[in-house]
């Protein structure tokens, strides 16, 4: 866990950190708000990119030369650290993916596969990305399992009502994701788990949009698994993360075959090498594993929870002047209560042509359905447009963001 510090965060020194911030787009200053989507990189964790391929570039758990030996050493050190950082009981527990989809898709296969059957329920949330949605969409498809779906109210969170109406004894998985893509909606991953528990199911975290912005825990939110990605937390792209309990890893067969993954193999037959390489087939993400070691370092430097009250102070920030004008629609819940993003659409604009005159002002956002369709159905548009804010923000860029939707809202109207 990162240290615990209540000190506002130094943006212009940790802005320094990020070159790509000076950047110049249309004639204006650079205003980075597409965060959600994926995060900028800071030269510590370029520097270690760097450092990798310069000095000791070389595959893992293979040779004994130096070279390999320095690799392997940061490539299982860089699992020590993750397990750290989410409260993982070791480097066992952390298996290294592509990013979170291949986490969610791990499991869906490893797990769904051979666990799901006629009769089994998969309980979801109308707010899921098409990551965990789609995925066991066609796993119950291949299986004989049904999806349901947890709803929504006016304001964009659970309703824990219809979770306990859903979660029952024909349950296998509950899968759901921590923050909300779209909606910024903090969801309570803990009393969910405890009811998937109570009818003996498992239990799926997406912590795509969690993990980047506050301490998470996952032995205190009990989750059997908890997924991320490393290029929307300082990281570099290529680097994803799956937790899961030791126990259930030890008894669930591998999702991917080949080298690394195996310890003895005839022809005939084959065993699986130890947690967490039987899941790591192939040449790993070696490079992208040290680097996302260095991300946890500097998120860690900071501190979780001032980079969680940051972001939150932004977004109410953010909420708080768009909400000023009655033809915006922000969607979600109220200010305090979301992480640091915003939703919204504005009367008669469509999101795409907000984003585009958006850019004219410099200012990156991402417009679209954010892959929640499904959810966007729900909120009754089929696209919205989105401003995602992280530790190197600033309430100046907020403003910078207001006045260009102030502009586009002239200009359609
Ligand atoms: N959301 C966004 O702009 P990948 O692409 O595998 O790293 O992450 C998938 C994913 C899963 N769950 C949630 C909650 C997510 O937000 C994402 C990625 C990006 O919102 C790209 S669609």
């Amino acid at each position: 866990m990162g240290v615990q510090n209540a000190e506002p965060i130094d943006v212009d020194r940790i802005r320094a950190d990020f070159p790509v911030l000076d950047r110049q787009v249309n004639g204006r200053d650079l205003v980075y708000l597409d965060n959600a989507a994926t995060s900028q990189t800071p030269e510590p964790v370029v520097e270690s990119i760097a450092d990798f391929y310069r000095r000791y570039n070389s595959n893992v758990h293979r040779g004994l030369h130096q070279l390999s030996q320095e690799a392997s050493i940061a490539y299982e050190d860089a699992h020590d650290r993750v397990a750290d950082f989410v409260g993982a009981d070791g480097r066992e527990e952390i298996v290294f993916t592509k990013n979170t989809t291949e986490s969610m898709n791990t499991v869906a296969y490893a797990w769904g596969l051979t666990e799901l059957g006629e009769g089994d329920e998969i309980v979801l949330t109308e707010m899921e990305h098409h990551a965990a949605l789609v995925t066991w969409q066609q796993i119950a498809k291949r299986t004989g399992a049904t999806c349901r779906f947890v709803s929504i109210d006016d304001e964009g969170r659970l309703d824990m009502d219809h979770a306990r109406e859903l979660i029952g004894p024909d349950t296998a998985m509950v899968s759901v994701l921590h923050v909300s893509n779209t909606l910024g909606t903090v969801n309570p991953v803990a009393e969910l788990a405890d009811m998937a528990h109570d009818h003996d199911a498992y239990v799926f975290v997406d912590g795509a949009q969690a993990a980047p912005n506050r301490p998470v825990d996952v032995a205190a939110i009990d989750a059997d698994f908890y997924a991320f990605s490393g290029h929307k937390m300082l990281g570099p792209t290529g680097i994803g993360v799956l937790y899961g309990k030791r126990r259930l890893l030890e008894e669930m067969d591998p999702y991917l075959y080949g080298g690394m993954m195996i310890r003895k193999v005839t022809f005939e037959e084959s065993t699986w090498n130890e947690l967490p390489w039987k899941f790591e087939a192939g040449t790993p993400v070696i490079a992208q594993g040290i680097a996302l070691d260095a991300a946890i370092d500097y998120l860690e430097d900071v501190g979780m929870d001032r980079v969680r009250r940051h972001e939150e102070r932004l977004a109410e920030y953010a909420h708080d002047r768009l909400t000023e004008y009655d033809d915006v629609e922000v969607y979600g819940p109220p200010g305090g209560e979301r992480v640091g993003l915003v939703s919204f659409n504005v009367d008669g604009v469509h999101a795409h042509d907000m984003s585009e005159i958006l850019n004219e002002f410099g200012v990156a956002v991402r417009a679209g359905d954010h892959c929640t369709q499904p959810l966007h159905e729900v909120l009754g548009t089929p696209a919205s447009t989105r401003a995602s804010f992280y530790l190197y923000n600033t309430r100046e860029e907020v403003d910078a963001l207001v006045d260009a939707v102030d502009e586009a809202r002239q200009l359609f109207n």
